[in-house]
């Protein structure tokens, strides 16, 4: 896991947050990248926001949308925001084991919430799921026991789950080759004639990978089943998004010959129903998507990184007030669709979960070292026989 970790803080201090894009002009009154970044396609000067899908303000007001919009139960909403808190309390637990020492690093998702359950929600037991390493919320949705997730950055696990168990691929570390793999598997289940889609998540800063950009022509020309689901969280570790591109990156998509779309990636609603409709699309043989959720990391990029070497305070707090979780909480209250005893009901839920997930991580067996060499390949293989053989005379020659 240490091969992606800055491993220590820059060593030079960032001077400020870098400069933006030649003939970008932030709106007057700007006040954080959303409301500039997203005019560098327009006319010098003009204030022209791309089209956001949005369903849920941040204040918990419901808004209309022609195209997207969704009906939702009050229990389904409840639902959505027990899974929201649930989510973000076993990440909360994950970066407070790291930080005593029991996990080597973690990658939290905070803020990212909404992005994930929203589009993980959309989900099919059929449909295939290929994440990075940050997809702890899909990871929930497709029924992953976190501890899985935790064993894998406790260093005592290779992978961590079956793949095919729960239609949810291994976390990928090499940023942007799952969406490779998952081109691959859609192009399969294609051929199989299969009544299902694939989704694959990756970030902002991965859209300059070659990978992605490969992952896109393939599955555009073949019409392959799959939904590109990026998470704009206009960071990749310190460098920010008007470093990745000019234009925002759902426009990128027309180039390549399919639909792309902004939600944002906040709002769970809007997540759900465009990742739904996506989704559908592929089933139906309308091929590609890109959906680019527009969020923000709240937190680090992992607990290896200190973004205050590199991002403006103001930022973060214009941020907190967009929280994914506190709009649904908003709504549900307005609407009076949950009352105290809810919240409190999925307060104690959310302690109870993080208290059992950390006594079962912390439980979990260490591997004996020779494990390492298992499930390298799926049969037996001279080289890496030689290899462990090596290793445990190495390992032998120590005193105990
Ligand atoms: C091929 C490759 N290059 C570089 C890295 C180091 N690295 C790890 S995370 C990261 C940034 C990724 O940013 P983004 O795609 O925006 O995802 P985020 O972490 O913000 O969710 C980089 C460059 C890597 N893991 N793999
Ligand atoms: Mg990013």
């Amino acid at each position: 896991m240490s091969t992606y970790a800055p491993g220590r803080p820059p060593q030079r201090p960032y001077a400020r947050r870098p400069g933006r894009p030649a003939g970008v002009t932030p709106p007057a009154g700007a006040r954080h990248a959303q409301e500039w970044h997203v005019t560098a396609d327009a006319p010098r000067g003009v204030d022209a926001p791309p089209e956001l899908v949005q369903l849920l303000t941040p204040e918990g007001e419901r808004v209309e949308h022609p195209d997207y919009d969704i009906e939702l139960t009050a229990e389904e909403v409840r639902s959505l925001y027990r899974d929201l808190v649930l989510v973000r309390r076993v990440d909360l637990e994950a970066v407070a084991l790291q930080r005593q020492g029991e996990l080597g690093i973690w990658a939290s998702l905070l803020g990212q919430e909404a992005a994930q359950i929203g589009s993980g929600r959309a989900l099919t037991d059929a449909d295939m799921a290929f994440p990075t390493y940050r997809e702890h919320g899909v990871a929930w949705c497709r029924d992953v026991d976190p501890v899985k997730l935790l064993g894998l950055f406790r260093g005592v696990s290779n992978g961590g789950w079956d793949p095919a168990e729960h239609n949810f691929h291994l976390y990928t570390i090499v940023i942007g080759s799952q969406a490779l793999h998952a081109v691959g598997y859609a192009m399969g289940i294609q051929r199989d004639g299969a009544e299902a889609a694939t989704i694959v998540y990756f970030g902002d800063g991965a859209t300059s990978q070659g990978d992605v950009n490969e992952a896109f022509i393939w599955a555009s020309v073949f019409n392959a089943p799959i939904v590109f689901f990026c998470q704009n969280n206009q960071w990749a570790i310190s460098e920010p998004l008007e470093k990745q591109s000019k234009i925002p990156l759902y426009k990128r998509a027309s180039g390549f010959g399919f639909p792309g779309i902004r939600v944002d990636g906040n709002d769970v609603f809007a997540c759900l129903a465009a990742t739904r409709r996506a989704l559908q699309n592929a089933r139906d043989g309308q091929g590609p998507t890109l959906i680019e959720a527009f969020t923000y990391r709240m937190g680090a990029h992992t607990t290896s990184d200190d973004p205050t070497r590199y991002r403006l305070a103001h930022e973060l707090e214009a941020w907190k007030l967009k929280d994914p979780i506190e709009r649904v909480k908003a709504y549900l209250f307005k609407n009076q669709l949950a009352d105290q005893e809810f919240f409190e009901k999925i307060d104690a839920e959310a302690d109870a979960l993080g208290k059992d997930v950390r006594s079962r991580c912390l439980a979990l067996p260490d591997p004996p070292p020779r494990a390492i060499f298992d499930h390298v390949y799926a049969g037996a293989h001279a080289l890496l026989d030689e290899e462990r053989e090596q290793y445990l005379t190495y390992l032998a020659g120590f005193e105990r």
